[in-house]
């Protein structure tokens, strides 16, 4: 769809300046990594806060704030980690919030970003993050099995996200660490808690399970942690207030 073929032009576009090599070279600085599988594991608070200015779905949901001072209010909250969106033309983000997260906390940190290409896999381990997302909805199981390898090279956590079975199906494999279920339908925009509940009796137990999207209050994770959910992506609900990092320690207690 429209969203992956302007992906594939602007990542065409940034090889054109900065050469696949030269991005790799980077990584060797950077060769750190924090891991959210673990921290998930260990159930600290299962929280994966999320940076987002604005979606698609919602439009504008907060341009005032800066990304330090959301990276420093979720740590201070104790939330497990922090996502942050680095595409631009739909949420608003960008790889400098990547970097100014990164060196705002210890989180582990989440690169949300559409990644249709291992350009942006390297990427993301030079810009700080220490996990990426794969949505199974925009690749196929050759890709999947690509990238979560290379991401695995780099010592990278991999959370792939899928909103049905069919993408469920293709997704399991062994490079993969968290399955993240979306409880958004990312065409109707729809939300329900249901696709987590429902998903959740097919993903085998070596995954961490992630319920993504549509998290708006305690009670929601608490229905949803009968169901084996470890983790809880929670963006809007924490970025529309004024101080996202109160917002989540009211989550977490
Ligand atoms: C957060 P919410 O409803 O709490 O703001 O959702 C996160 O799950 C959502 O931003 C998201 C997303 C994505 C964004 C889930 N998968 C893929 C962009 C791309």
């Amino acid at each position: 769809d429209k969203i992956v073929r302007d992906k594939r032009k602007e990542v065409d576009l940034k090889k054109s300046i900065i050469p696949f090599a030269q991005l790799e070279a980077s990584v060797l600085f950077n060769s750190e990594t924090n891991s959210l599988a673990n921290n998930l594991k260990q159930s600290l608070s299962g929280i994966i806060a999320e940076h987002k200015r604005r979606s698609p779905s919602k439009s504008v949901i907060n341009q005032n704030l800066n990304v330090q001072d959301v990276a420093i209010g979720y740590e201070n909250a104790g939330v497990s980690g922090m996502s942050v969106l680095t595409d631009n033309k739909y949420f608003g983000g960008s790889l400098d919030d990547l970097i100014l997260a990164r060196a705002s906390c210890n989180l582990p940190l989440l690169r949300k970003e559409f990644i249709i290409d291992t350009y942006q896999i390297v990427e993301a381990k030079a810009y700080g993050a220490d996990v990426i997302l794969l949505i199974a909805a925009i690749l196929t199981k050759e890709e999947i099995k690509q990238y979560s390898e290379l991401a695995k090279s780099l010592n990278l956590d991999v959370l792939l996200e899928v909103h049905n079975q069919e993408e469920l199906q293709k997704s399991i494999m062994p490079s993969i660490d968290m399955l993240g279920v979306n409880n958004r339908n990312l065409k109707t925009f729809e939300v329900s808690l249901e696709i987590s509940k429902t998903l959740s009796q097919q993903i085998p137990d070596e995954f961490i399970k992630v319920s993504e999207s549509g998290i708006s209050s305690i009670e929601s994770i608490k229905e949803l942690q009968p169901y084996g959910y470890k983790g809880f992506l929670i963006g809007e609900n924490f970025m529309k207030t004024n101080n996202p990092g109160e917002s989540a320690k009211g989550f977490i207690g």
